[in-house]
């Protein structure tokens, strides 16, 4: 969009539209364009509306103030933003940030063109108003009809910014703030929706890795916790008297204490491989599993696979992203593609495994966090275990997994109880924003 600035005439036309548009009205004392493209725009809306500019610097100076924000402001003026495109909104939220931080007020974007691909919901939900020039709708109208494309050409775009959405965010922050109930209204896996809502319900956040090899004990041991749990982990084949009737009980059981199941399968094959593992073999794990884990590492075919498994059912994948245990070998670069992986299916995506607040910020996911017991310890095979304060208030775990901390407990009961209230504790702390 920075083309504006190559016509003179065309970038006073720009502004004098956006002035009647949106400026003169405005109360606010400042305006801010985000940099850098917008800052030539901003400098004449400054001008012409006789406000003060603001400038942000995408670095601070490493001499002298090593401020952020240039100008001349009191702590809780306002500052309108001024930018060109929006897409997901990104720029501007950095640029609404640095402002926050100094006290000022940003609370309304001004923008020439909205995409219309995400990014003003995403504003929006970080209390900031948008105002749009034109969006991407309006200015494909005028061509069509205008004849400089075709109406074919017109259908293909409004097409393409359908399915291309730019992934749902609110700041790092608010991901860790906003309450499940909250959360179950923003996401789009249906799996999400309902493990959020069921943590909201019964209070817990506790899921529950139930690594027995005996299908009674298994049965047993959730009758007793049932209560207290959102999510039972299964490993269902190191079950050694697995059979159909087990999985009757199971999905009896999670309809009488409202959890549900995910089948840690972590499938790491090819897309085709995995249909089978996933609705073949003695288990048929998609006709019981809500959700299941998989791996990442094989590529993108392992989501499409998932994708035409579950069409028209509800079901979700929470994805590795990170590992507990010691010495794996996943790198930060994997991880973040991990997260671009997901964010392509995020219909599919329940959440993801990880380990790290900073994983993503995405609030749609359930950050699923395993490797937690009472004290921080390790196991002799490479388990690392944190503490339930850490997991949640530190590295933004959402759901936290917890095994032989409750299973091999010498009362199962009365030790998930224990974690159910001390997980829920620290949430409800997280989420009132007084974490020190
Ligand atoms: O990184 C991981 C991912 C998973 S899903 N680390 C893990 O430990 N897990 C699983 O969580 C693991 O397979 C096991 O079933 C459970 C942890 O069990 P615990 O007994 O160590 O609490």
């Amino acid at each position: 969009m920075v083309f504006e600035i190559f016509y003179s005439q065309l970038q006073e036309l720009i502004s004098v539209l956006l002035y009647d548009f949106a400026i003169k009205e405005s109360k606010c004392q400042h305006v801010c364009g985000v940099p850098y493209t917008a800052l030539p725009i901003a400098t004449l809306l400054s001008v012409k509306a006789k406000k003060s500019m603001l400038m942000r610097r995408k670095e601070a100076k490493s001499y002298g103030t090593k401020k952020v924000i240039e100008g001349h402001y009191c702590v809780g003026d306002s500052c309108l933003i001024i930018e060109d495109v929006i897409t997901s909104g990104s720029s501007v939220m950095e640029t609404v940030n640095d402002l926050r931080k100094e006290g000022l007020k940003a609370d309304e974007a001004i923008i020439i063109l909205d995409r219309e691909q995400g990014g003003k919901q995403n504003l929006e939900n970080n209390n900031v108003s948008v105002k749009s020039l034109f969006t991407m709708s309006d200015l494909i109208g005028i061509l069509v009809e205008s004849k400089k494309v075709t109406e074919q050409m017109g259908i293909d775009v409004k097409n393409y910014l359908n399915n291309v959405q730019a992934p749902k965010s609110v700041s790092l922050n608010e991901r860790i703030l906003l309450p499940y109930e909250k959360r179950a209204e923003l996401t789009s896996n249906p799996i999400a929706k309902k493990l959020f809502n069921i943590m909201a319900v019964k209070k817990t956040n506790l899921c529950i890795s139930v690594d027995l090899t005996s299908s009674i004990k298994i049965l047993d041991l959730i009758e007793q916790i049932g209560d207290h749990i959102c999510l039972v982990k299964t490993h269902i084949d190191i079950i050694e008297d697995f059979c159909d009737n087990f999985i009757t009980s199971l999905t009896n059981m999670a309809k009488k204490f409202n959890f549900l199941i995910l089948e840690d399968r972590k499938f790491a094959d090819i897309g085709n491989t995995i249909a089978l593992q996933y609705e073949k073999g003695l288990y048929k794990i998609n006709e019981w599993a809500d959700c299941v884990t998989c791996h990442s590492l094989p590529g993108e075919g392992i989501l499409k696979a998932f994708s035409s498994s579950n069409e028209g059912t509800n079901k979700g994948i929470f994805l590795l992203a990170e590992m507990s245990s010691e010495g794996n070998l996943i790198t930060p670069e994997y991880t973040q593609a991990t997260v671009k992986m997901a964010e392509k299916y995020s219909k599919l995506i329940t959440g993801l495994v990880c380990q790290k607040k900073e994983t993503f910020n995405n609030p749609e996911w359930i950050q699923l966090t395993p490797g937690v017991q009472l004290e921080s310890s390790k196991d002799s095979l490479g388990q690392v275990y944190n503490t339930p304060e850490k997991v949640i208030l530190e590295n933004g775990a959402d759901c936290v997994v917890v095994g032989r901390g409750i299973v091999f407990a010498k009362n199962p009961a009365a030790e998930a109880i224990v974690y159910k209230d001390t997980l829920w504790r620290c949430y409800m702390k997280r989420i009132s924003g007084k974490i020190e």
